[in-house]
């Protein structure tokens, strides 16, 4: 998203989200990451290519909208993620850290289940369980992802600063401390294998 190329305003301004289907409108972009997207991400690299030689399917997407004053930069941004699972393990998103160490991020889970990861740099790492009305503060230098272990859309408000950036390589290269997979019909997060 480039910052300059959106409009300004010093005015209060609103968007009108909808419950039943984690929609809102007006929003400036939106970003639909399909499985050929998110390959890597995943543990069952024979089942990303079963999927891959069907019909790629979409694991979420996000809309944006930018609230943007003379002098400060809001993002906001409700990602959907679909119900699902790559083998084992559930449909997530990439996850990243933000390229500034200053910059945190509320999370609100509006729909579904599952969880929201956390890791520092350092090796700290938590999983919070998530449900509707989950609200998560992220505080700066802790990277995030969030797992839909529901049978429904996971659905999660995310307001942050445009200026925070995106730092994905880590995660793509390492993945989160702990996956979640389904075990005897119940998730269950268990070591990342990749950090054997
Ligand atoms: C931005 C914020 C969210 C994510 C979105 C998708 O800081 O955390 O809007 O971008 O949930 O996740 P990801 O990891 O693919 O960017
Ligand atoms: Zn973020």
């Amino acid at each position: 998203m480039q910052i300059p190329s959106l409009p300004v305003s010093d005015s209060p301004a609103s968007v009108q989200f909808d419950f039943a289907t984690g929609l809102f409108t007006p929003f400036v972009d939106v970003v639909e990451r399909r499985v050929n997207d998110l390959q890597e991400m995943f543990h069952d690299q024979a089942a990303v290519g079963e999927l891959l030689a069907g019909d790629n399917p979409v694991v979420y997407e996000i809309r944006y909208h930018p609230f943007l004053t003379t002098t400060s930069d809001m993002g906001l941004g409700v990602t959907r993620i679909y119900p699902g699972q790559i083998g084992i393990e559930y449909y997530m998103t990439k996850g990243h850290f933000h390229e500034r160490t200053d910059q945190p991020e509320i999370y609100f889970c509006v729909r579904g289940e599952g969880f929201l990861l956390l890791e520092t740099r350092a090796g700290d790492f938590e999983a919070v369980p998530w449900k509707a009305g989950t609200i998560t503060h992220i505080p700066p230098l802790w990277a995030h992802r969030v797992v839909n272990t529901g049978t429904d859309l996971l659905v999660f408000v995310a307001s942050y600063h445009l200026a925070a950036g995106h730092d994905y390589a880590p995660i793509l290269a390492r993945g989160f401390a702990q996956i979640v997979v389904e075990q005897e019909g119940v998730p269950q997060l268990v070591p990342n294998p990749r950090r054997r």
